[in-house]
């Protein structure tokens, strides 16, 4: 089991981040279990338009590494570029938790090491493993906007 947070804010986000969802559903050994809602969320220590926001949690016999690989041949798949850190992005697709597996490589740290104080990974986090997010986690990230998207919104 895997939790992979997705993201993006520039060009068709919320469309981006639907079909991310599917394709990591057909990604090789690998089965999409669950999906949170969409967030529509406020850059975070970054620049740009609002991102669209979610979290999948996937069963996969890829290792930790094939996985980072096969997600990143989805971002550049879906255009992303990467001119300085945190830019806005046609697709950002991260490991959050691998299992239980603590990995700390050049290429890799999981769980991320990010995860905790950012509401627009939390929250959809919640969505699909509420065990894994306190109310204290939750609390610690309220100042920062995200809201969950309608499903039928257009
Ligand atoms: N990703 C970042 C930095 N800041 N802010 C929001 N709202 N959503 C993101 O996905 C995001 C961010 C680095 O990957
Ligand atoms: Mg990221
Ligand atoms: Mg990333």
């Amino acid at each position: 089991m895997a939790f992979i947070a997705l993201g993006a804010n520039l060009g068709d986000a919320r469309l981006a981040v639907e079909v991310a969802l599917q394709a990591l559903g057909r990604l090789p050994e690998t089965r999409l279990r669950a999906r949170s809602r969409l967030y529509r969320t406020a850059p975070h220590e970054a620049t740009g338009p609002d991102f669209i926001n979610a979290v999948a949690r996937i069963e996969t016999h890829l290792s930790a590494p094939a996985l980072l690989d096969a997600l990143q041949a989805l971002e550049n798949a879906a255009g992303r570029e990467r001119p300085y850190a945190n830019a806005p992005r046609t697709l950002d697709l991260d490991i959050l938790l691998y299992g239980d597996a603590r990995i700390d490589s050049p290429r890799l740290t999981v769980p991320h090491p990010r995860m905790q104080g950012r509401a627009f990974v939390l929250h959809p986090l919640a969505d699909v493993a509420p065990e894994r997010v306190s109310a204290a986690d939750l609390l610690a990230v309220q100042n920062q906007p995200i809201t969950p998207m309608e499903n039928d919104a257009p």
